[in-house]
């Protein structure tokens, strides 16, 4: 394992030899990158589900809690934290993960995990494990999950069900972005035939902001700012801001596609400070500057219109470097940059985009800040 991302990489393969090595297996980790989003949560639980049907043993695990708005889920409060290094499991799967680093450092050792699959959507990901799905073309990783228990015959019963349709709003911002396609509509209807209630999902997703959130977004848009002549907007929230606002972190969650919405605006920042030391920084487009690709020169990464890096230095320090960066793409990327172009336009851009939790899935090394 340790060696995998070495110039002999993890065995690429179709979903047909990855489902069929799950479907193997009688002893099953269930895992996903640190700080678990509605993706991943909802992909596991639905293939936990699935697994527990055929009477095999699945376990879920993330060394991270899952937030309080995905609790609710089936499962949703049967994650283990921490897992004995004693015991062994056949095969582990690894769901919305493009980085081996973005597991931490407590990811279990081989002889505990058994064969690794990685089951990802994720475009430019650092493939690790033994075996290695990856179709940037899947909505969500749900959509893997689906497609693999419709290969395999196995019936979604209604947990299944709902985890993928959270899994699905989770990345789609509910059917809103690029990468809402044929296949995840058409997943949804499925899902919803299953007993999946959309109004119920969302009123639980998103409508039961707390005030302290309200109050945290008050205090972020006070600090928003536009740059590059109104193509650029940033937002910038300080742990005294989370004070203030008698917020926790958890309630910042999403508030940078306030950045984005902003008519004009083709690259939303949210500056924050990084857990682990340094800054990070949360970029969203509308697909004109490709954001994976910004972030990955600063050591992060992503998707077209959604990613995320940890900066060195201090927030203002990470404003200018990022500023200037975008400054240079937002150049590039259009022909003939204008002060203020419609975003009607802009918002019709080739955008695949993947918002719901923060990102630090999607960057490479998300506990240590970049030199
Ligand atoms: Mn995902």
């Amino acid at each position: 394992m340790e060696d995998e991302r070495g110039p002999v990489g993890p065995a690429e393969v179709t979903l047909a030899q990855a489902a069929a090595r799950i479907a193997a297996a009688s002893d099953v980790l269930l895992t996903c990158h640190r700080r678990p989003d509605g993706d991943s949560v909802g992909s596991l639980v639905a293939l936990a589900t699935l697994l527990r049907a055929r009477g095999k043993r699945a376990t879920l695990y993330n060394p991270d809690p899952v937030p309080r708005r995905l609790k609710w889920l089936p499962l949703g409060r049967n994650f283990r934290r921490k897992l004995a290094r004693t015991i062994r499991y056949q095969v582990t799967v690894v769901t919305d993960c493009a980085d081996r680093a973005l597991l931490g450092r407590t990811f279990p050792p081989p002889e505990v995990t058994g064969t690794v699959v990685v089951l990802d959507h994720h475009p430019h990901g650092t493939p690790f494990g033994d075996i290695y799905l990856c179709d940037p073309e899947a909505a969500s990783t749900g959509v893997l999950v689906a497609r693999m228990a419709r290969h395999l015959g196995w019936p979604l019963d209604p947990d299944a069900a709902l985890g993928l349709y959270v899994s699905l709003c989770s990345d789609t911002g509910t059917f809103r972005y690029a990468n809402t396609n044929a296949e995840a509509l058409r997943l949804a209807a499925e899902l919803v035939e299953l007993g999946v209630d959309p109004w119920q999902v969302a009123e639980t997703l998103y409508e039961r902001s707390s005030m302290g959130r309200y109050r945290l977004l008050a205090e972020a848009l006070g600090s928003l700012r536009l740059v590059c002549a109104g193509r650029v907007a940033i937002m910038t929230i300080t742990a005294d801001m989370v004070e203030r606002a008698s917020a926790t972190w958890d309630d910042s969650v999403d508030l940078v596609s306030y950045t984005r919405a902003l008519d004009g605006v083709e690259c939303g920042v949210l500056i924050t400070p990084s857990r682990g030391g340094g800054v990070r920084v949360s970029l969203r487009t509308k697909g004109g500057v490709d954001a994976g690709q910004v972030c990955a020169g600063f050591g992060g990464g992503g998707h077209r219109g959604a990613a995320g890096c940890i900066l060195s230095g201090d927030l203002a320090a990470a404003a200018a470097r990022i500023e200037a960066v975008l400054g240079e793409a937002l150049g590039e990327s259009m022909p003939a940059p204008a002060p203020a172009p419609p975003a009607s336009d802009a918002a019709t851009a080739d955008v695949v985009t993947s918002v719901r939790d923060d990102e630090p899935r999607h960057g490479a090394s998300p506990e240590k800040p970049l030199p």
